[in-house]
């Protein structure tokens, strides 16, 4: 008569551990590609879900528009989640990249939908906002997802490294490219240095997911789908892909992909992982994985035929918020 018992109470831990939202802070140079703006969807539908919890999001690129703290929480009030905390990096990338155009979509963002942000520099500072959802969290808890220039990762990590090693159970990375890139990827190129730092200093595990994962994949027409009062639906409408609206022939989903791993994590079904070794930048953030020693990094390859996780992203990107009030 035991072991039904036993059997009954092994289901309800597992379900107990599966029910758990993972906590997310989302980091993300929400300005130049529209799929930043994808995976903050992502992150809000797992959230409808009960799978995850978004903790705060935080900008790595100072754009000109000063609107990506505008265009995030425009994203946020969409789903029903506007008082999600957001902080910006104040410098910005160092990389050349920051030199760029206003982004396509966030003004528009910040002008056409509800939301209350302020411009970016009069925000809270990207690193006092991870300070302070950090240190509320429970020690080993918090996934980061970055999907942007690693910036405030190092800044983080050189200020609060204790608090980094208490309460971040996992960092997942979109950026380089694996085995290795012969051009730098470009959240690297925003700034290799912050690059060099987290590869050798981050003092918890990281997951990696290269250029050429999302480069396999695309998403975007799903939004077609969702009304025109959807801010993701507008940033894939501004956002061009080879001259014409990503909202029509789609756009390379990276920073989707990244979202979905620091959720669910590496789902046997969808990812192989490699591991037994390191991540390694150059000063110029040329990428290559090393085998010579390990540290806690992995990297992610597809499993099979991309369409399958293509299709999972695409159907999250445009599931209708479950919070908003019509
Ligand atoms: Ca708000
Ligand atoms: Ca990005």
């Amino acid at each position: 008569m035991k072991l039904p018992v036993l059997f009954a109470a092994a289901l309800f831990v597992a379900a107990t551990a599966h029910a758990e939202p993972v906590k997310v802070i989302f980091d993300t140079d929400m300005a130049n590609d529209c799929d930043d703006a994808g995976a903050l969807a992502v992150l809000h539908a797992l959230a409808d879900l009960g799978e995850a919890e978004i903790l705060a999001v935080i900008t790595n690129r100072k754009d000109p528009s000063n609107a990506s703290a505008a265009a995030v929480d425009a994203i946020n009030t969409w789903y029903g989640r506007g008082e999600i905390p957001i902080g910006t990096d104040k410098d910005g990338a160092t990389g050349a990249a920051k030199r760029g155009r206003p982004s396509e979509y966030c003004a528009a963002l910040r002008d056409g939908f509800p939301q209350d942000a302020k411009p970016d520099d009069a925000m809270p500072d990207a690193l006092d906002v991870y300070r302070e959802t950090l240190s509320r969290q429970e020690d080993g808890s918090v996934v980061i997802c970055s999907v942007g220039a690693l910036s405030n990762l190092e800044d983080l990590f050189r200020a609060e490294p204790g608090l980094v090693e208490a309460k971040v159970r996992k960092l997942c990375v979109m950026g380089g490219g694996f085995p290795r890139t012969a051009r730098p990827e470009t959240n690297i190129k925003l700034d290799p240095a912050a690059a060099v730092t987290v590869t050798n200093e981050w003092p918890t595990p990281v997951l990696w997911q290269g250029y050429e994962v999302g480069a396999a994949m695309n998403n975007g027409p799903e939004l077609l789908a969702t009304p025109e009062e959807n801010p993701v639906r507008r940033a894939y409408q501004l956002r061009l892909h080879h001259g014409r609206p990503s909202l029509e022939i789609g756009k390379p989903n990276h920073d989707l992909a990244t979202a979905l791993l620091a959720v669910r994590g590496t789902q046997e079904d969808l990812w192989e992982v490699v591991g037994d070794g390191r991540v390694v930048f150059d000063s110029d953030g040329h990428c290559q994985w090393n085998t010579d020693w390990k540290r806690r990094h992995q990297y992610v390859r597809i499993k099979g035929y991309p369409g399958k996780l293509e299709d999972i992203l695409g159907s999250l990107l445009a599931e209708p918020p479950k919070l908003r009030q019509r």
